[in-house]
Order: structure tokens, then C-alpha cells, then sequence
């Protein structure tokens, strides 16, 4: 007996050795092989950036620079090294001078940060931009880094992937490759709004872009407001209307104590979202999308995206469409895989967005196959167009496996229409034109999520179940018959609503749902104990629309009472295959708490300025001749 356990004993400290070494060994690859060294580069304004550099220690050989500039850091600063470099594992082996770079008014940079800062087309010598910024770095960096083989690629996830589309306009000649990776594209579409309504979710994280610092630092000069509690549903009902989110961005009251002056705000980022709930020159100045004329063709882009991610989705495919819309000559392409929120960087094996396991390797076989690809190609390699990648590599989320098509969305696809029919119905032919209401109570919002959490930025709820909303009075549904056949949509979703309000103002919320049978059963290990995937509703898509909005998001308007209006939503592009057996079920719905803030559906000016008697439960209708275009794939 005692032999054996000693045995076991024996094999266990091997073991746990063995990993330690193993893990040991992995961390060590860049302090092995890369020496690092850390520059200010000086702007054409004086101001100076602060820049990390890795280069190979073997210096027998030429290499592309691989840049990152990024409003989150480019620590660790002085004598540490980070243990991963670059945008995977293959090209950080392979050998690449990989580059970091703290944006203007970040970190250890120089300079005051401007969040999204404006596009300055025909700058005088001294205006600078982000543009101007990336342009002198690369000119710095090709004229001054040993052994770099003049050959440029910038690449980056979210915040730093919109660095990387800004990289490629009026770009350096050095820029041979750029990958703009769930990349922002408007404050206004992306993370903090959605087509107008303000993501209530993003409270917390609204301060790590809106604290002033006016030195280089190199530890972190913001604080997030203390909530101190994990249900952020009751928190928000409790806080009633957003002005009395003010008080958590007084700098010295992160940790609500006392409110001397309820209206005071410090926060730069707060302040602007709350005096500009319109799109006006402010957010319109800072899209990045209307400039995307502006990449010329010597710079190959590559786009990425996930079909589940909640912060980024309106950047990547309109970042890909505006290029593709204005350069013809340009190599342009398309990732988009079955990933939440920067995802396809994981080194995970398993890829499931919340409780929806998709494969394994999803990932991994990108990194491998596609990206390192990519960037070798157009960095180390011919550079042409024939770089023996797809224009579009896009993975249907409903049959789970990868197509590539020479074009997004596919030529094949077709516009259907489904109407919202009576009966719960989702018809191919209008059936009537019947309202249906429902009572839509601002004391009880319909929740996005049956979690409960408090979340810095949502993601989880791209995949959740949605029978905990289908069982409620104020969520519409609608839905087909089971299928006979696989029915695959690819492309955007065009939600044409007709609906009426007893008030004045109120947003609507379009969810697509794929119903499983009740007979699923790929259970997996990331399934929230309560549920089980039979009949499991997956969300494939949703989207909101801010009802003033419905016309023009610069000038908003109320809804006349009673009255028959049309609200049209985009929801952005899926690739899902509804299968035989399953069921397309649409949910219509007009508060989704607190994902996004309440609307007080009375109309006032400024809902970031709205009292507590603004906010009045209504009675909403919703038409039967409202329908849901469809991109389908023949
Ligand atoms: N787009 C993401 C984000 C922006 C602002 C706040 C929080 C998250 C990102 O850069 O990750």
C-alpha cells in the first residue's frame, strides 16, 4: 500500500514539475528571444509618443515592423516584457519586430486623448490627427529600427483595431498590410449607442476614456464608480433617470457618499455623451467610416469580426463595405467567425459564446491559417493579390462550419420578406393589418439578460436563451412553423415596423431567434446550470432603434400619440443556417434593461436631462403588415 502511494505521489510531482516547466518554458519566449527597448517619438506638433519595441535577437535577418498603437497601454513599461507579442502565437515564433505604441494623451504618451479624435482631411504642417500620429511613427520606425525590411503592418482588437483603420488612410508608403479587428466605427453605432439609445451597460467603462491626465504615467490615473452591488437591473431601476448617474462621475465621489451639485460632471467622455444625445457634428466628426475613401490600394486590409460581438459589429462591416464601396483596386478582405468580443485571439481550444458551444480550434485555425497567412504574404512575400486567401471567410453559425464566398454578403442572396401575423405568426404573406399591444411598464423593463451581474461591457447576452423574454406580456413573438427544410440567412436584417405609442416617445427592439427542436441535446460544459439546450432560443441577432431617431438621428422627433408610424431597423449581417426541425422566431419588444438605458416615452429634449415625471408607462401597438426582410442565401 505504501509503495503505491508513493508511486502516485512520485508521478504527481512530475507532474506539476513538468507543467510548472512547461508553463515556465512557454512565458519565456519572448525574454529568450527578443531584446526590448522603449522610445518617445517626437510628433510634428513636439509632442512625443511613447513607443515599445521587440526585435528579434537574431539580427542575421530583415523583418517587418507589426504595430499596435492602443489607448490601453503598452505596458509593461522599463524592465519587464510582455509574454505574447504581436496579433498571434505563429507570427510572435516566426520572428517580426513587433511594436507598441501609447496613443496621444495616453499612458506614457505626451498629449491630451480626444476619444474617436476627428479625421483632419488637408492638415496644415502643424494640425495633427490620429492619422498624422501613425504617419510620422511609421516614418520614425522604418528610418530608425535596426533591421527592419522597410515593411509595415499595423493590427489591432477594438479601440486599437480602430487605430489600425486609421493606420490606412492617407497611409505611410511603408504600410503594406492593415487589420482592423472588431474595429470601432462610431461611437454613435458602436459601444456606447445604439442607433441612438445609450448603452446603460457601458456605465462603468464610460471612465476609462473621460478621466483628464495632463503627464505621462505609467499606472493606471482613472477609477470605475462603485456600484457595490451584482444586480445591475434593480441598481439602474433604483437610479431612475440617467441624470442621476451624474454624481458617479464627480471625480472625488466615485464612491457615492454626498452630492453637493447633482449636475456637476468632470468626466470629459460623460460630459459629451450627456450634451450631445443627437447625432451632431460632434459624433459625426469622429466616425471613422465616411473617410474609408481613403485607403489606397498599396495597403492590403484584411477585416475581422464575430458574428456574437456585442461592443463592435457596426465598425467591422462597415469598415469592410466602405472600402470595398470605394476601392475597387484595393485588396480587401473579410473574416467573420461565430466569436464574441475579440474572441478569434483566444488560444482557447473550445469557442462558445455564453452558453452556445460552436467547435473547437475555431480560433486557433484562423491565427494558424488565416492571419499569419496574411500578414507573411503582404509583409515578407509577394504581396500581390493572389495571396491565397478568400475575399470573405465567414462561418455559418447554425450549420457550425466555414464558407468562403468571393464576395459579402454572397451574390447569391435574395430579399424576403416575413410579415408579423396574428396568432404569433410569422407569415411570407401579409394576413392583415391588426394591432397588437402590449402594456410596456418603465417600473418593470424587460430585462436583456436573466443573469445576475453587473458587467463592465455586455457580451454574454449575444447567445443567450430568450425564453425567459418569449413567456413575458410585453415581448412580442412571432414565429414560422418548424422547418421542412434549412433556410440560411446571409447579410443584413431590415425591420419594418408599423407601430403606434399612447405616449410620445419609445424605442423597439427586434431580436432573431433560432428555436431549436426539443429533442437538441449538445449540452456542453459552458450551459448555465438551469438550462439545457432543448428548445434552447438562441439570439442570432437583435438590434434597437431609438423611436425619435426613426427618420434622422440628427434631428429627432416624438411620435404623435395613437398614430400609425413606420420604424425601420438595421440589424446588422448574420450567417446562420435555421435548420430543419428548428423554428425563425422574431421578438419585438420596446425596453431591454438595463443593456440599454430606459426611455421615458414621453418625448423630451434630452433624455440624459429627463425627470422622474417624464418617465410614464405606455400602451404600445405593433401592426400585422409590419415585416422582417430577410438576406437569404439560394
Ligand atoms: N470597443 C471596446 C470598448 C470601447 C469603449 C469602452 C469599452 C470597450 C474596446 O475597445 O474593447
Amino acid at each position: 500500500m505504501k509503495k503505491i502511494f508513493l508511486s502516485i505521489l512520485t508521478i504527481t510531482l512530475f507532474i506539476s514539475c513538468t507543467k510548472t516547466t512547461k508553463k515556465e518554458k512557454k512565458d519565456t519566449f519572448v525574454v529568450d528571444n527578443y531584446t526590448k527597448t522603449e522610445v518617445d517619438i517626437t510628433m510634428r506638433d513636439g509632442i512625443k509618443l511613447h513607443t515599445t519595441i521587440y526585435s528579434p535577437k537574431d539580427t542575421s535577418k530583415e523583418y517587418p515592423i507589426l504595430m499596435q498603437r492602443t489607448p490601453y497601454s503598452s505596458r509593461p513599461y522599463g524592465e519587464g516584457m510582455k509574454t505574447k507579442i504581436g496579433p498571434n502565437v505563429h507570427l510572435m515564433k516566426e520572428g517580426n519586430i513587433v511594436v507598441y505604441q501609447d496613443v496621444r494623451g495616453r499612458w506614457m504618451s505626451e498629449g491630451v486623448y480626444d476619444n474617436m479624435r476627428a479625421y483632419i482631411p488637408n492638415k496644415t504642417a502643424k494640425q495633427t490627427d490620429e492619422v498624422s500620429d501613425t504617419y510620422d511613427t511609421i516614418d520614425w520606425l522604418v528610418k530608425n529600427v535596426e533591421n527592419n525590411n522597410g515593411n509595415v503592418g499595423t493590427w489591432g482588437i477594438s479601440y486599437p483595431g480602430h487605430y489600425a483603420t486609421i493606420s490606412a488612410i492617407d497611409a505611410h508608403p511603408a504600410l503594406k498590410a492593415a487589420s482592423p479587428q472588431a474595429c470601432i466605427g462610431d461611437f454613435f453605432f458602436d459601444d456606447f449607442h445604439h442607433n441612438g439609445a445609450f448603452l446603460l451597460s457601458y456605465f462603468r467603462a464610460v471612465s476609462l476614456f473621460g478621466t483628464y491626465k495632463d503627464t505621462p504615467t505609467d499606472s493606471a490615473w482613472y477609477s470605475f464608480p462603485k456600484m457595490n452591488t451584482k444586480d445591475q437591473y434593480q441598481f439602474f431601476l433604483d437610479k431612475g433617470p440617467l441624470s442621476n448617474l451624474n454624481e458617479y462621475f464627480q471625480y472625488e465621489k466615485l464612491d457615492v457618499k454626498t452630492v453637493e451639485n447633482k449636475d456637476r460632471i468632470d468626466d470629459f467622455f460623460w460630459k459629451e455623451i450627456v450634451e450631445h444625445p443627437n447625432y451632431d457634428e460632434v459624433w459625426k466628426s469622429k466616425g471613422i467610416i465616411q473617410h474609408m475613401d481613403k485607403v489606397p490600394s498599396s495597403v492590403a486590409t484584411m477585416i475581422v469580426g464575430g458574428f456574437f460581438d456585442a461592443e463592435d459589429l457596426y465598425g467591422p462591416f462597415e469598415t469592410y463595405k466602405g472600402i470595398e464601396k470605394h476601392g475597387k483596386d484595393n485588396y480587401n478582405t473579410m473574416v467573420f467567425g461565430p466569436w464574441d468580443h475579440g474572441k478569434w485571439a483566444s488560444s482557447g481550444v473550445k469557442n462558445s459564446v455564453g452558453n452556445y458551444y460552436f467547435g473547437d480550434s475555431i480560433s486557433l485555425k484562423f491565427q494558424k491559417e488565416i492571419e499569419t497567412k496574411f500578414f507573411n504574404h503582404f509583409l515578407k512575400g509577394k504581396g500581390d493579390k493572389n495571396s491565397g486567401l478568400p475575399e470573405a471567410y465567414v462561418y455559418d453559425s447554425g450549420r457550425k462550419e466555414w464558407k468562403i464566398y468571393d464576395a459579402w454578403p454572397p451574390q447569391n442572396v435574395v430579399k424576403e420578406a416575413m410579415f408579423l401575423s396574428d396568432n404569433q405568426e410569422l407569415t411570407s404573406t401579409k394576413e392583415s393589418s391588426n394591432a397588437i399591444k402590449f402594456i410596456s411598464d418603465i417600473k418593470r423593463p424587460v430585462p436583456y439578460s436573466e443573469d445576475i451581474k453587473t458587467v463592465f461591457t455586455p457580451r454574454k447576452y449575444m447567445t443567450d436563451d430568450q425564453r425567459f423574454a418569449a413567456r413575458r406580456p410585453d415581448v412580442l413573438v412571432f414565429e414560422t412553423d418548424v422547418l421542412t427544410k434549412d433556410y440560411t440567412l446571409a447579410g443584413d436584417i431590415l425591420a419594418k415596423l408599423k407601430v403606434a405609442t399612447t405616449g410620445s416617445a419609445a424605442d423597439w427592439i427586434v431580436k432573431v431567434i433560432d428555436v431549436h427542436p426539443s429533442d437538441y441535446k449538445e449540452n456542453n460544459d459552458k450551459l448555465q446550470d438551469h438550462l439545457k439546450m432543448s428548445n434552447y432560443h438562441l439570439m442570432v441577432r437583435s438590434e434597437v432603434m431609438r423611436g425619435r431617431f426613426r427618420e434622422s438621428f440628427e434631428h429627432p422627433k416624438p411620435f404623435t400619440p395613437n398614430k400609425k408610424t413606420s420604424v425601420n431597423i438595421k440589424l446588422q449581417d448574420v450567417f446562420h443556417t435555421f435548420k430543419k426541425g428548428h423554428k425563425l422566431q422574431v421578438q419585438v419588444q420596446s425596453t431591454w434593461f438595463p443593456l440599454i438605458d430606459l426611455n421615458p416615452q414621453t418625448y423630451v429634449d434630452n433624455i440624459f436631462k429627463a425627470d422622474e415625471k417624464d418617465f410614464k408607462t405606455q400602451t404600445h401597438s405593433v401592426f400585422t403588415d409590419s415585416s422582417i426582410e430577410f438576406s437569404v442565401l439560394k
